[in-house]
């Protein structure tokens, strides 16, 4: 049976604050702090707990090796090299899976498969060498042929993947109308999904050119700290819970998304109510927007949603009124959100049969606590990012990586 699997990045033991994207706020604010690798990933597990209890699957794709050492000997650099070349190679920016491919699940596409294509991440150096071995990953845990696992867009045409991509059908299993959002201009930021590169995915996912839409961020979105999309707009089932300001040309949109998909539900929250900045900093929209096995859709939003006065009394009216969203649910991933990766960045959908894909890659409760007894063991509890070539941590991040395969039955041979 099709159902939706959420597939959360875990953690990396080289998570740390080097402040290296450009347009994302909370990660430019935080460089430089010393971050907490052991804690960062034992509360990405316990979303990932709270998520499985809820009824939802739950899958994982796995830390990069970090140091990438292949990468700096193709740039003839080492860890030694003028800043921020280390950073660059030591990132544990593979955690947020919403950027590791696009998905397009079988009842959208051609040939029925379910189709994945790598999110390239060419914009930002320190992402742009996660797509080989996210794309090994991809073929281990979607061998099946189910599925096909397509190569990266080419560069220059930047990719981000599922954070730029949403998808409306009136059940996981049921054809669906796909949504691709992608940047112009962001102001002084960049925008890092360009319209050529959406194109080239649909085209390669066999996708029904009447139900997909590609739709342009608004420049005003980005230049506030909206570098991709799913920070300010979240979709699910028939529903698509956005801000006002989300998109260039909201009224085309909308009249669009009316012509595809007659039954949506578009929910807006306007700007009069929760401006941009209250958004961006709240992470309302970055948001996993769920159905639960009772069919009511529900929020799984970050703490620091409850924290800004004009998101909870916008939460609380939301969820006391008639529409589709009828709970709000609040998990604790502070440590991302320090880098800008909020509960959905944490994730990547897959609508399959959760018995097509390889168990490794699958979660229950007993290799939960499994992976939490290796994460305390071997993550080292702080990084200062100034610290990054120290042999003793590097050490330490990548023996801690090998016990993590080694729990999870996978070894450096396969990936
Ligand atoms: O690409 N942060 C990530 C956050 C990605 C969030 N993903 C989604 N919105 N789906 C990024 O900007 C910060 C790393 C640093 O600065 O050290 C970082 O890469």
């Amino acid at each position: 049976m099709l159902t939706e699997i959420n597939f959360d990045g875990i953690v990396g033991p080289s998570h740390n604050y080097a402040g290296l994207s450009l347009g994302n706020l909370a990660a430019t604010k935080n460089a430089g702090q010393t971050s907490y690798p052991r804690a960062a990933a034992l509360q990405g597990l316990a979303k990932m707990r709270h998520n499985l209890r809820l009824g939802l699957p739950q899958g994982v794709l796995l830390p990069h090796p970090r140091p990438d050492w292949a990468w700096l000997d193709q740039l003839g650099a080492t860890m030694e090299s003028a800043p921020p070349v280390a950073a660059w190679a030591t990132s544990a920016s593979p955690m947020w899976t919403a950027n590791a491919a696009t998905v397009s699940p079988a009842p959208d596409t051609k040939d029925g498969k379910c189709h994945l294509t790598v999110a390239n991440l060419v914009t930002m150096p320190h992402r742009s060498h996660e797509w080989p071995n996210t794309l090994k990953q991809l073929r281990l845990a979607f061998a099946s042929p189910s599925f096909d696992v397509h190569g990266p867009v080419p560069a220059p045409f930047g990719d981000e993947g599922a954070a730029n991509h949403m998808r409306l059908a009136p059940g996981h299993g049921e054809p669906g109308v796909e949504i691709f959002v992608y940047g112009r201009s962001g102001g002084p930021f960049p925008a890092r999904q360009h319209r050529t590169a959406s194109e080239a995915v649909a085209a390669h996912h066999g996708l029904n050119p009447e139900r997909t839409l590609f739709v342009e961020q608004a420049e005003q979105a980005i230049a506030a700290g909206a570098f991709h999309n799913d920070v300010v707009a979240v979709a699910d089932g028939l529903t698509l819970f956005t801000h006002e300001h989300a998109f260039a040309d909201r009224d085309g949109f909308y009249a669009a998304l009316e012509r595809a998909l007659p039954d949506v539900r578009i929910v807006e929250v306007p700007a009069a109510r929760v401006s941009l900045a209250d958004a961006i900093a709240s992470y309302l929209f970055n948001a996993q927007l769920v159905t639960l096995p009772s069919s009511e859709q529900a929020l799984i939003l970050p703490t620091e949603a409850q924290a800004i006065p004009a998101v909870r009394s916008y939460l609380e009216e939301l969820v006391a009124g008639n529409g589709p969203i009828r709970q709000t649910l609040f998990v604790d991933v502070r440590q991302s959100m320090a880098n800008g990766g909020g509960p959905a960045c944490l994730r990547l959908r897959v609508v399959a049969d959760p018995a097509e894909v390889d168990s490794r890659f699958m979660l229950d409760e007993a290799k939960l606590d499994r992976l939490n007894a290796v994460i305390a063991e071997h993550w080292p509890e702080t990084i200062d990012p100034a610290a990054l070539a120290d042999p003793a941590l590097i050490r330490r991040i990548e023996s801690a990586r090998t016990a993590l395969l080694a729990c999870l039955d996978l070894s450096d041979e396969n990936l």
